[in-house]
């Protein structure tokens, strides 16, 4: 089966009201000759609202960059509830991304936790996995992979993802300029897939599983040209809109 592509940019904690304002109306535009797939950006919170009235009326969709693991809003002093996301008009949030795991300390646990109130609140969580440097170099980056899936299949089950997409995200490949190779992206998103299907084939088939980590023009149609990759979850190259118009292309 071929899954609907799905290109999301993570703009991590970069621009301002006139620099969004403006990378958007560059994209709006070009974005229309891709309807085959899904893209998705994904602003800073302060943004969110604004980056939201901009594209009424186009296909782009708006996500968050993280969500409180709470089920109901309260007393959580700098936190933003899943149903303010969809109030703003998110349609997905990023859930686990690497930066979240190791500078600030988000557990398995606490990502699987993340991911449930996600759903709650009716938005579509992007899991983000993805093994360090280490971890590949002592062999372990399927365990790492089967761990990280493991926590959320065992909080929220499998029926959870016919509303989900999962990014796999090598940590080495962050940022760095140091991207996977495809054979290196496939095999690790076929090996995620198979512990979905593990728990149910047909939808392990068409869940989502997005490539992240250093992609740009150049090597996006090789990453996205293999089996199970199923678009892309872009950080850098998103923030310039010549270079996601034409990684969307590639999609
Ligand atoms: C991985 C990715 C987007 P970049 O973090 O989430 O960022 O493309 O800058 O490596």
């Amino acid at each position: 089966m071929k899954r609907r592509a799905l290109v999301a940019g993570n703009w991590k904690m970069n621009g301002s009201r006139d620099s969004n304002a403006s990378l958007v109306h560059d994209i709006v535009f070009e974005i229309k000759r891709f309807p085959d797939i899904d893209v998705l950006v994904c602003p800073p919170a302060p943004y969110l609202d604004a980056t939201g009235r901009q594209l009424e009326g186009s296909a782009i969709q708006l996500g968050g960059q993280n969500l409180s693991e709470q089920e109901k809003p309260g007393a959580f002093t700098g936190e933003i509830h899943g149903g303010m996301l969809r109030d703003v008009g998110c349609a997905y949030v990023i859930v686990g991304h690497s930066e979240r795991r190791a500078l600030y300390g988000e557990s398995d646990r606490l990502v699987a936790d993340k991911f449930s109130a996600a759903l709650t609140s009716g938005l579509i969580p992007i899991l983000c996995i993805g093994e360090t440097l280490q971890e590949r170099e002592q062999g372990q980056t399927e365990a790492v992979l089967a761990r990280q899936m493991k926590a959320v299949l065992d909080g929220s089950g499998i029926q959870a993802f016919k509303q989900a997409v999962v990014a796999y995200e090598p940590v080495w490949a962050i940022g760095t300029g140091k991207t996977a190779t495809p054979e290196q992206a496939q095999d690790a998103h076929a090996f995620i897939r198979g512990q979905l299907a593990a728990a149910d084939a047909k939808i392990a088939n068409s869940t989502r599983i997005l490539y992240g980590g250093s992609v740009k023009a150049e090597n996006a149609e090789s990453l996205f040209n293999c089996p199970d990759v199923d678009g892309g979850l872009i950080g850098g190259a998103s923030l310039k809109a010549g270079e996601f118009v034409a990684i969307c292309a590639a999609a």
